[in-house]
């Protein structure tokens, strides 16, 4: 009696502190919701990828309400204080066997069909508007529009790599999109298709941009493919990085896209086409190893 006693207060001021901790937490937590979800991103396939995603997740949460729901109550009414006896008649009933083979069957069924349509709308490869070959290298990467002449490569911005040395003395908070940023910009038009082949030139890589909804292994002899197409409405720029350890500078290959208008995406295709004509040597040079390769590629 004088233990409970003595508890007593101390009990109160465990349960007043565990309280106030749920306060604190839900209200810090509060702030953070939207970014506890999967983006929706600004893609057709993200979008779609989200949906999915949402229409899974809700299942998932009707169906964990159920069952949980049931042994909860279960295990409330009918424990042995309220005098509860175990049946120990039912050791066997076909009917109840098939009834929850088939439920989670016709479920896993249900859930299976926009899964599979989302799969196969993500594969769909036809009536490409752009084509962009993709290489990973050790610690950049190489866009080349195919058929158009037009090739560059893309490596981390100046002002992030000098921050980023050892003993800089630079505040990497000084340097806007720090590790985000690159020098060369890749350049996509909004509203229309435009497939990626991912491919690399000596380790795996793996080109992921989060608002686009699409990751996938650059590699190098094999050729994966994604295609992305943005919102109309949605130009803007999207960064992303590399999502596959590479090495050493694995942090330090960003991705940067820009999403223009189709005719700013025209203009800036022509200017830079022109500007890299001017930079070529000699009429009648090979074309660069990379070009081959390309070549190789649309004629599969
Ligand atoms: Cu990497």
């Amino acid at each position: 009696m004088s233990f409970q006693m003595k508890n007593r207060p101390a009990r109160r001021g465990l349960q007043a502190a565990a309280i106030s901790l749920f306060a604190s937490l839900a209200t810090s937590a509060h702030a953070n919701w939207g970014g506890l979800n999967m983006p929706e991103g600004v893609s057709i396939l993200s979008k779609k990828i989200y949906d999915l995603h949402m229409l899974i997740l809700w299942i998932c949460v009707g169906l964990a309400v159920v069952v949980f729901g049931a042994m909860i109550y279960s295990l409330v009414k009918f424990r042995k204080s309220q005098g509860a006896v175990a049946d120990k008649t039912l050791v066997h009933s076909t009917k109840v066997e098939i009834v929850w083979t088939v439920i989670p069957i016709l479920i896993l069924v249900g859930m299976a069909v926009p899964i599979a349509k989302t799969l196969i709308e993500i594969e769909d490869m036809g009536d490409v508007d752009v084509n962009i070959k993709v290489t990973g290298y050790q610690w950049k990467w190489e866009y080349e529009y195919l058929g158009q002449n037009v090739s560059f490569f893309s490596t981390l911005k100046r002002d992030s790599d000098a921050a980023r040395q050892l003993n800089s003395g630079i505040d990497p908070k000084s340097v806007e999109h720090y590790l985000l940023d690159v020098d060369n910009v890749l350049v996509i038009p909004a509203g229309q298709k435009v497939r990626f082949l991912l491919t690399a030139q000596d380790v795996i890589h793996a080109w992921w941009v989060p608002a686009f909804g699409m990751k996938k292994d650059a590699i190098p002899g094999y050729v994966n493919e994604i295609w992305v197409q943005v919102d109309a409405d949605k130009t803007g720029v999207y960064r992303g990085q590399c999502a596959e350890l590479c090495g050493r500078d694995h942090g330090f290959m960003p991705i940067v896209v820009e999403v223009k208008s189709p005719a700013e995406y025209d203009a800036w295709l022509r200017a830079k086409q022109a500007e890299q004509k001017l930079a070529e040597v000699a009429p009648g040079t090979p074309a660069p190893v990379a070009s081959a390769a390309a070549a190789n590629v649309t004629q599969q």
